[in-house]
């Protein structure tokens, strides 16, 4: 079978995949030609039909470390024979408290207060109340407004969804999105910037939109800035040189907190800690997820400023500071596959690995430059993307066709619309980024 197809063995299918939903997913088309991985290890998935795939993706960009490495998968099972469950409210564990220590001593400068989630999503809206909370208790609780930014994507909650920015995420709620929010416009523009290696040099001017809108609005009712330092589920936009900083000066000129969105681009992915380090521009909350954990286990995190949770601390009578928190805050096995984690990221040197990789994958995705229909290729970290020009009156579809021939043809990679986002493991070798760039030069080759 090729993986588009329908198994041979229909047997092999689970009975009730016509019946279930499946998350952004084409679920009709899904299952008249069902894609199922059934197994994986390191740089490997394994298909249902036995067949091996090379990952070019990290999962969805979450498995940094790559798949069921053995000391995480050892803490785990430990964990879960040891302490499965432990109440967050009122109550607490030793791990989590130890893995927040941790993670603290990888964001950059004093975002050292870290509040647990479950996903990415949980965590920007987290992020978004704390920013509430924080003003509330400075005595400023007129600074209710969010601003986003075009294109931007910040999970599925009701403030992810508000704040983000990918229209087609946003049309199905729209009516019931929060109010107060605005947005940046975003900054690809293949004009100015196709072809670009590394940060564009174009854009940083477009950060002035912020000032725009609080001449519009005022500074005094803007809360908080939240963007993507590297917008990744959008297709990959790179920050222009210039850009951050320039929003970092804003805010901070107008008091305004600014939230980076780490899920992505957290825990190595651009060859630091966090995109903060890479870019060297420092928000005042952290949005994290995904390579926390590896994926082993599902987790998200805010990282605030010490500044941040002692206002909320202080301004508060007895009791309870801060009216938010999950059942699987910070649950046991999340932290047990957490520290193994960064662990198994500091034993191996991933994030050093990934920054001593980027040139080699920089020079190998533009290799793709001049492939037919490409009208970008952009890199940074271990992130590339390919951009090609819509088949018309089927956007997405061209992608799409090279996604399936890529995966026929053993290599995972992701599709965002009319771009082809590549990025593996940060424990690729240098011939398995030449796999899966010849897996995706030999897909533009035969594409229609
Ligand atoms: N913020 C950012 C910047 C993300 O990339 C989320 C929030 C939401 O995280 P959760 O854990 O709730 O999914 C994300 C997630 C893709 C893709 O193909 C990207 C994400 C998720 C799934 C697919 O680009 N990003
Ligand atoms: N709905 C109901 C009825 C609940 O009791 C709870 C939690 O106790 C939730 C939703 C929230 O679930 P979670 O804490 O897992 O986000």
């Amino acid at each position: 079978m090729t993986p588009h197809t329908r198994a041979a063995n229909p047997a092999a299918l689970p009975a009730s995949l016509d019946e279930q939903w499946m998350p952004f997913t084409a679920n009709r088309a899904f299952k008249q030609a069902p894609r199922l991985l059934v197994s994986a290890k390191d740089m490997h998935y394994v298909a249902a039909d036995g067949r091996r795939v090379l990952d070019g993706t990290a999962g969805l960009w979450c498995v940094n470390a790559g798949h069921s490495r053995d000391s995480i998968v050892r803490a785990i099972a430990e964990q879960a024979a040891t302490l499965d469950y432990a109440p967050g409210f009122q109550m607490g564990h030793p791990l989590a408290f130890e893995l927040a220590g941790r993670v603290a001593a990888l964001t950059p400068d004093d975002l050292d207060r870290v509040f647990f989630t479950n996903s990415g999503s949980e965590a920007v809206d987290s992020a978004l109340k704390i920013a509430l909370a924080y003003w509330k208790a400075r005595g400023e609780p007129e600074r209710v407004r969010f601003v986003g930014r075009q294109r931007g994507y910040h999970g599925v909650g009701f403030g992810g969804t508000s704040v983000g920015g990918i229209e087609a995420n946003r049309r199905q709620f729209a009516g019931q999105l929060l109010p107060n929010v605005d947005h940046l416009p975003h900054t690809h523009d293949l004009a100015h910037n196709a072809f670009s290696r590394g940060q564009p040099a174009w854009g940083a001017h477009l950060a002035d939109a912020l000032e725009t809108l609080i001449a519009e609005h005022g500074a005094h009712t803007i809360a908080a800035v939240i963007v993507e330092p590297m917008a990744g589920s959008t297709g990959v936009l790179i920050p222009p040189v210039g850009y951050l900083e320039r929003l970092r000066d804003l805010c901070s000129q107008h008091g305004i907190l600014l939230i980076f969105d780490e899920v992505i681009t957290g825990f190595g992915r651009l060859g630091a800690p966090f995109g903060a380090q890479c870019f060297g521009v420092t928000p005042d909350m952290i949005a994290m997820a995904k390579g926390i954990t590896n994926a082993a286990v599902p987790m998200g995190a805010v990282a605030a400023r010490t500044h941040i949770y002692d206002t909320i601390m202080d301004a508060a009578g007895a009791g309870i500071e801060l009216f938010h928190g999950y059942t699987y805050s910070g649950h046991p096995l999340a932290c047990a596959a957490g520290l193994a984690t960064l662990d198994l990221y500091a034993r191996e040197g991933l994030f050093a690995r990934a920054a001593e990789l980027a040139p080699y994958w920089a020079d190998a995705v533009h290799r793709l430059d001049d492939a037919p229909r490409v009208i970008d290729v952009r890199n940074i970290g271990l992130v590339g993307a390919v951009e090609l020009q819509p088949r018309e009156g089927a956007p997405g579809a061209r992608a799409f066709d090279v996604f399936l021939d890529c995966l026929e043809h053993g290599v995972l990679v992701r599709v965002a619309g009319d771009t082809i986002a590549l990025s593996p493991p940060l424990i690729v070798s240098t011939e398995q980024i030449d796999e899966i760039v010849e897996a995706m030069s030999h897909a533009l080759a035969r594409l229609s």
